[in-house]
């Protein structure tokens, strides 16, 4: 199975991402003929649905299994047909009073067509409007049953999920890598009924009560006026706000570290942020915080790259993780549970639980393993899947409670009431990437969109005539119960409590938590977005705030903007580091990483075969880049496929990058220039400009560079000194990218960046 696996990954690997091969098969669609171009003339079975394609849309809104396959209302059938089930003869034209004459309003079938067109649109979210979703499975380690008595996280208990990651400001249409946090709902269908765990990947946030939350929001959206800029916080309002209102210097400095701008959303952690209780068997109650451990490990772009991929690539991490999942290369995190004693204080080491601009350092209370989240589906229909699946941190399940922190209790009311707007009524419940997989004998009735039909006639409790059903579930039954937690006896008071106040000592301890060169994208982050500024007194005023987090941070920070640097209004907190906090300094598996191998036809062709195929045996994408498309010893026997032109590649698409030299004189293997070129011009001259800005930009984004052959004289002419930290030019194709995997483990070359003395 194992062989089976990796012979899988690497046919589809490279359909997915190369964008088809030679034999002309479809992306993604390995085995496929090639297609013919025209429509057929004559109805013929179309593909089957993959076997990925089956899941929620499986059962109806009461839970049942449905014998209605999800392709029913799909181009599967023979025949076109209005919406009435009306076969078709024509869809081209509409009905006119001669070929030249006026189209006639008794067109049904323009009129049907059209209105439906017209409507195709619904509301985007109002945050996290951008998503990417993808179908799996969870199983649960068991671990948790200790604390809870929820079922799916029994022991080995397999429970399907649905995964949708987002930023939170941009609109549909914007960009993958912008700097913004990004959300991580996971929708669990157990046989409970629905649990969603409706998180983002920074564990604190920018408020500690909901009724902020429509200034925060507003603040970061696009200004009013003109409606720029999109999906950024680089700008006068956002800045305005958060250096006013200081309880969101701690989210905002997450935002402003590398967690702002994630290499994928395979390589995102994810967090609950709110503290949840958990009841037990027996009733007994623990606080935990919920925590999702990407197995790919923790990665982040540089922001240059991520400014280059949104205009390369917008779509980067949308791509990337279905790609990823097309491939056979599935994601997966595991859930885990901070866990804490439930004490009427709510407070842990001093920490106050019910504050979600606060963490709980790893360190004082280590995350336990409680799961396996696996992703292994993609959507079949973004619009009917991705758009319309409808979270609720509302939507619990036995075992799992709420506890009164106060932004959770408005995401509570916020999240149902969104759907009506969005959703078109109060039955978004029934859409099938909404239903539940447990049974549903709800009294809800009518509405919008009601797609039941309900028999009965007593949808009310108690009654007689539909013989008192349904019943009530006791304890024994599964039936919630909210826990009896104790009201403080005090008056209604729009106060928080003083615990709150303490809005610098967690962001410190961050700061103070991250390696050098984390410390160095943070300052660079802080001088662009408040570059952007235009206000001054809103860039002295974030200043100030700086001064309360780091006198470094906030000297360099001024530095870049040329202002004088304030001090802090009194003595920094004392506060220890949590290691756990920064992403470096592990090594973290390679799979699924992507190496551009640029070659030529002069190239050793049976070199570049070998470490293309060692590259797939490892579980990593190889994708060839030369001067055109095509093949590559077109003649040979064996050629190689060019699955990336120097007109389509750009270094951001990378992880690292190896030069399989050997350019001829006047057949240059690396651009397509150098026929052009006349004797005596020098080597650089030879080289395309576009692989040198490859080079300069993969050496300066620190990615491992590695070569063979004459490699060095490209290297030499992008100005690469081939004696710097993770430049290989080797004796063999093997040992170079032997090294480049070795330092792909670190994700990047940290020796490159200036602070490099620094890390250990
Ligand atoms: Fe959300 N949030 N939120 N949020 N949120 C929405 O719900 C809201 C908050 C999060 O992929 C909306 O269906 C309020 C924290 C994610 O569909 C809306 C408050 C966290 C998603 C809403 C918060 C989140 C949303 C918009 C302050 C992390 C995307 C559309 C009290 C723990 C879910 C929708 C998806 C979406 C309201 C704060 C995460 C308007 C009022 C804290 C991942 O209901």
């Amino acid at each position: 199975p194992v062989k089976e696996t990796v012979d899988k990954v690497i046919d589809t690997v490279v359909d997915a991402v190369s964008g088809g091969g030679p034999s002309g098969t479809i992306p993604g669609r390995p085995g496929s003929e090639s297609p013919s171009l025209d429509e057929p003339t004559e109805p013929r079975e179309p593909p089957a649905p993959k076997p990925d394609q089956s899941g929620p849309q499986a059962f109806t809104a009461t839970g049942q299994a449905t014998d209605v396959p999800p392709a029913a209302r799909a181009q599967t059938g023979e025949y076109l047909t209005t919406a009435q089930g009306l076969r078709l003869a024509d869809t081209d034209h509409s009905l006119k009073a001669g070929p030249r004459g006026p189209v006639l309003l008794q067109d049904h079938h323009l009129r049907e067509k059209i209105m439906h067109f017209d409507h195709e649109r619904i509301p985007e979210r109002v945050v996290h409007a951008r998503g990417a979703a993808a179908h799996g499975v969870f199983r649960a380690y068991g671990t948790a049953a200790t604390v809870t008595k929820a079922a799916f996280l029994a022991e080995d208990v397999q429970t399907p999920i649905f995964l949708r990651f987002s930023p939170v400001l941009g609109s549909r249409g914007s960009a993958d890598t912008v700097r913004d946090t990004r959300g991580f709902a996971t929708k669990f269908y157990t046989g409970e009924g629905v649990f969603d765990l409706v998180g983002n990947n920074i564990p604190v946030f920018f408020i500690q009560d909901a009724i902020k939350f429509p200034d925060v929001i507003h603040a970061g959206k696009p200004h009013p006026d003109r409606e720029i800029p999109q999906a950024q916080s680089a700008h006068d309002t956002f800045w305005d706000f958060v250096s006013l209102h200081t309880e969101a210097t701690h989210h905002t400095l997450w935002n402003m570290s590398d967690r702002g701008i994630p290499r994928s959303y395979r390589t995102m952690e994810g967090f609950g942020v709110h503290t949840f209780r958990l009841i037990d068997a027996a009733g007994a109650t623990t606080l935990v915080k919920f925590h999702w451990k990407p197995k790919a490990g923790v990665h982040s772009l540089l922001w240059e790259e991520a400014q280059l991929i949104n205009g390369v690539d917008p779509d980067f991490h949308r791509r990337d993780l279905a790609d990823a999942i097309e491939a056979g290369a599935y994601p997966q995190w595991e859930l885990g549970i901070q866990v804490f004693p439930d004490t009427p204080e709510q407070t842990f080491e001093g920490i106050d639980l019910l504050d979600p601009t606060k963490i709980v350092p790893e360190e004082l209370a280590p995350v336990q393993p409680v799961g396996l989240l696996t992703l292994n589906a993609n959507p079949v229909n973004y619009f009917a899947e991705t758009e319309q699946v409808a979270f609720h941190p509302g939507h619990l399940v036995p075992g799992i409670d709420i506890t009164d922190d106060p932004l959770l209790a408005g995401r509570l009311f916020s999240y149902l009431d969104t759907q009506i707007t969005r959703l078109g009524g109060p039955n978004f419940a029934q859409i099938p990437i909404n239903r539940t997989h447990a049974p549903v004998n709800d009294m809800l009735r009518d509405g919008f969109h009601q797609t039941a039909v309900h028999s009965g006639v007593a949808p009310y409790k108690p009654n007689s005539l539909d013989g008192g059903c349904p019943f009530f579930a006791g304890q024994q039954e599964g039936g919630y119960r909210e826990t009896p937690v104790q009201v403080p006896a005090a008056g209604k008071v729009r106060e928080a409590p003083a615990s709150f106040a303490d809005h610098f000592s967690q962001p410190r301890q961050f700061w103070l938590s991250l390696t050098p060169v984390e410390r160095e994208h943070v300052i660079a982050a802080y001088a662009f977005e408040l570059g952007k500024v235009y206000e001054q007194a809103i860039k002295e005023r974030t200043l100030r705030v700086l001064a309360e987090i780091d006198p470094y941070l906030c000297q360099q920070v001024a530095q870049g903007l040329g202002l004088p640097a304030p001090t802090s209004a009194g003595p920094l907190p004392s506060v220890e580091p949590s290691p756990a906090l920064s992403q470096l300094g592990r090594t973290w598996p390679t799979t699924g990483r992507i190496i551009g191998i640029v070659a030529g036809d002069s190239s050793d062709l049976e070199v570049v075969r070998a470490v293309r195929q060692q590259v797939l045996d490892g579980g990593m994408v190889p994708l060839v880049i030369s001067a055109a498309g095509g093949l590559l010893g077109a003649d040979s026997s064996d050629p190689v496929t060019v699955q990336r032109t120097f007109a389509t590649a750009r270094s951001v698409e990378f992880d690292a990058l190896l030069l399989a030299g050997a350019p001829a004189p006047g057949k240059d293997a690396y651009g397509a220039r150098d026929a052009k070129a006349g004797n005596g011009t020098p080597a650089g001259a030879l080289i395309d400009p576009r692989v040198l800005l490859m080079l300069s930009e993969a050496f300066r984004h620190a990615k491992p560079l590695g070569g063979w052959a004459d490699a060095e004289q490209a290297l030499t002419a992008a100005g690469i000194d081939t004696a710097a930290p993770g430049v290989l030019v080797a004796d063999s194709g093997e040992a170079a990218l032997q090294e480049v995997v070795r330092l792909l483990g670190r994700h990047r070359v940290w020796e490159r960046f200036p602070t490099a003395a620094d890390i250990v």
